[in-house]
């Protein structure tokens, strides 16, 4: 459920509040593996500050940089991650999204070959 402004669980990854197997850090994004992988590799790229993106769906025209810096980062951390024979990137967004936390995360789904259509 989307909250109005309460830390999150990724916040809190952020602050180094609770622990996450962090794989890049810049001023802006965070990459960590997620806690319950649905592929071979499974990790999570997302604002360091949330600044209203809660959702893909809250973007206004201020995260337009921040939004490609995320996405570029997906990419870059994919390659060092070996993922060079491909990968998948997620948003999910909202109830019918399945979305669960409510701090804009990219998933990047990689390292053994992905069906299509996802469920
Ligand atoms: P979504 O359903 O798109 O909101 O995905 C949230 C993802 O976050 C989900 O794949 C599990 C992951 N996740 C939730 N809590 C934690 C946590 O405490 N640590 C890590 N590493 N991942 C988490």
């Amino acid at each position: 459920m989307e909250n109005s402004g309460e830390p999150t669980i990724f916040d809190k990854i952020v602050a180094k509040e609770i622990p996450a197997t962090v794989i890049y850090e810049d001023n802006l994004c965070l990459a960590f593996r997620d806690v319950a992988p649905q592929a071979k590799t499974h990790f999570l790229v997302i604002p360091k500050i949330r600044a209203g993106l809660t959702r893909l769906s809250n973007a206004e025209e201020e995260h337009k940089a921040l939004l490609g810096h995320l996405l570029f980062t997906a990419q870059r951390v994919a390659k060092d991650e070996g993922l060079g024979e491909g990968f998948r990137v997620v948003i999910n967004d909202g109830v019918q999204g399945c979305q669960s936390v409510y701090h804009l995360h990219l998933h990047v789904l990689g390292g053994q070959q992905l069906t299509w259509p996802p469920g």
